[in-house]
């Protein structure tokens, strides 16, 4: 049986690739895709989530945008890895399905709700002020998930300060709110994201699918990895939001270990941070978890089967 999964998304170079992983993966079956303002404003992120499922060829999956800003602070974005659009690189076509009427927050109960109890699995890979403000406004989604797998924090290593990463320290009152809320998180962070570079030989196996869809993402490579490489000097990016994707798929290659973790939401260091405690072994029932551990040739061959499957969904 597929994994029933809703995507949580601001694309984004990595979001994008994120969820053809998922369209293309017969292990996941997609329920819904919803967005957040993040990487870009709400307006943009919703029309690069468009623009990519029609690169991708999906259709009768419900699209629907949520909240414009984190609950209490300003939104930051992320332009200089993503862009103005959010997207920048390849050109972005023209969306073919219009979004559900609905707010994601509602699309997200919604789904939840309809189908059988432990089946839905929440993936996020953006700020979680949508999930937190789904589990506010149904709190009988937080025992019906299946769990939360969502690409935020890092153990080690932050890279919006040294120690918080983009998709927490941008909403920190969300993110207490979802690793507090007693369903079970798995977090993939920077600690198992930066392990998954995007490395010469990964993309000329992607250039060598010789699709629509993989030039698609060629192209998205050789903006964020430009961008990438300015930044930080890393020649090979890392791609952050597909492990999570990944993690669901086969969690063997995308590797978690419980334990405690909470989120830091009034350090002036230290905002933002996931505070994991690994003194002592997790406690029995632990509901959150940490991946530390990608197996990198069967996360990336996940990737290019995907875009093989995908094949040119235009022609
Ligand atoms: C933000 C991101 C990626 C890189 C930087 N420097 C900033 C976005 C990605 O979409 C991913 O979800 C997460 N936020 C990584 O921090
Ligand atoms: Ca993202």
């Amino acid at each position: 049986m597929p994994k029933k999964i809703i995507l949580d998304c601001d694309p984004g170079h990595d979001d994008a690739i994120a969820l053809l992983l998922a369209h293309g993966s017969p292990e996941i079956e997609l329920l819904a895709v919803t967005t957040v303002a993040g990487n870009q404003t709400l307006p943009k992120v919703t029309r690069n989530a468009l623009a990519v499922a029609s690169v991708a060829g999906i259709v009768g999956v419900p699209f629907a945008s949520g909240a414009e800003r984190p609950l209490i602070r300003e939104l930051s974005t992320a332009p200089s890895i993503h862009g103005e659009s959010g997207l920048d690189g390849p050109e972005l076509p023209k969306p073919t399905f219009e979004l559900d009427t609905r707010h994601a927050v509602d699309l997200i109960i919604d789904t939840v709700m309809n189908h059988e109890h432990g089946t839905v699995t929440l993936v996020a890979t953006a700020c979680l002020t949508n999930l937190a403000l789904a589990a506010r406004k149904e709190p009988r989604i937080v025992d019906r998930v299946q769990k939360v797998v969502l690409m935020g924090g890092g153990i080690h290593v932050g890279n919006r300060t040294a120690v918080a990463e983009f998709n927490i320290i941008v909403d920190p009152e969300a993110a207490q709110i979802v690793f507090s809320a007693g369903w079970s998180v798995v977090m993939v962070g920077l600690d198992l994201t930066h392990q998954a570079r995007t490395t010469p030989e990964v993309r000329d196996a992607i250039a060598a699918v010789d699709t629509g869809p993989a030039r698609f993402v060629g192209e998205l490579l050789k903006f964020y990895g430009g961008r990438y490489k300015a930044a930080w000097g890393l020649d090979a990016a890392p791609m952050h939001d597909p492990c999570a994707v990944a993690h669901v798929i086969d969690p063997t290659i995308v590797r978690a270990v419980p334990v405690p973790i909470a989120i830091e939401t009034t350090g002036t260091l230290t905002l933002g941070m996931t505070v994991a405690d690994f003194r002592t072994p997790a406690p029995e029932g632990c509901p959150t978890s940490a991946a530390l551990e990608l197996d990198f040739d069967r996360f990336w061959e996940l990737v290019v089967d995907a875009l093989k499957r995908i094949g040119d969904p235009a022609s």
